[in-house]
């Protein structure tokens, strides 16, 4: 077993009372081996290449994007593709461990209306959802019965647009494959509340 499985198997998760400060959307090009240039933020913060992953970290993209304190705040990234192809969108939250570095800390965030330009991007206000209740042209993780699981939301206190937005964290992400094209510029935001 690897090094890295063999420390994340010895994370169990934990619902602390720490603020939720920032969050993270990910882009994940590995399978067709797509890279980027031109990175860049909307509201802040970074957008950079895996520097941890040697070998397919310039396809893989993470962000961190600072939340607004109990409110909405729109984040986003953007990008432009250097081939023609599909990546996948990942919608998250910070990778943090407690103090005791056993613990991956549950930093949950709440997404709604979803926008894009320079691609197309399905149901992103979450409000077409399965006969399961998830959200549909999405792929929402698989439950692990804690307090952190994936959740579509309806309750309006936190939903920016329509009925429904969706909490996840760095374990419960959700995700959607988009086709993009060789050089054109790629932008993503998305409304964000802090889950605490
Ligand atoms: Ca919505």
């Amino acid at each position: 077993m690897k090094k890295a499985a063999a420390i994340l198997l010895l994370l169990s998760v934990f619902l602390g009372a720490q603020a939720v400060t920032a969050t993270r959307i990910d882009i994940e090009g590995v399978a067709s081996k797509m890279e980027f240039t031109n990175l860049s933020t909307i509201g802040g913060g970074t957008l950079l290449n895996h520097g941890w992953d040697k070998v397919n970290g310039k396809y893989r993209l993470y962000s961190e994007l600072p939340l607004a304190s109990n409110a909405w705040k729109q984040v986003g990234i953007k990008f432009t593709p250097v081939s023609n192809g599909e990546i996948t969108l990942i919608l998250q939250g910070k990778w943090q461990q407690a103090d005791d570095k056993k613990t991956l800390l549950i930093l949950p965030v709440y997404y709604d209306q979803v926008e894009i330009q320079g691609a197309v991007l399905k149901n992103a206000d979450f409000e077409e959802l399965d006969e399961k209740g998830m959200p549909k042209h999405w792929s929402p993780p698989a439950p692990k019965g804690n307090a952190g699981d994936f959740r579509v939301v309806k309750d309006k206190t936190k939903v920016k647009s329509g009925a429904a937005s969706v909490y996840c964290w760095q374990e419960q992400r959700l995700s959607q494959t988009i086709s993009v094209k060789a050089g054109t510029p790629v932008t993503i935001t998305a409304w964000a509340f802090p889950g605490r």
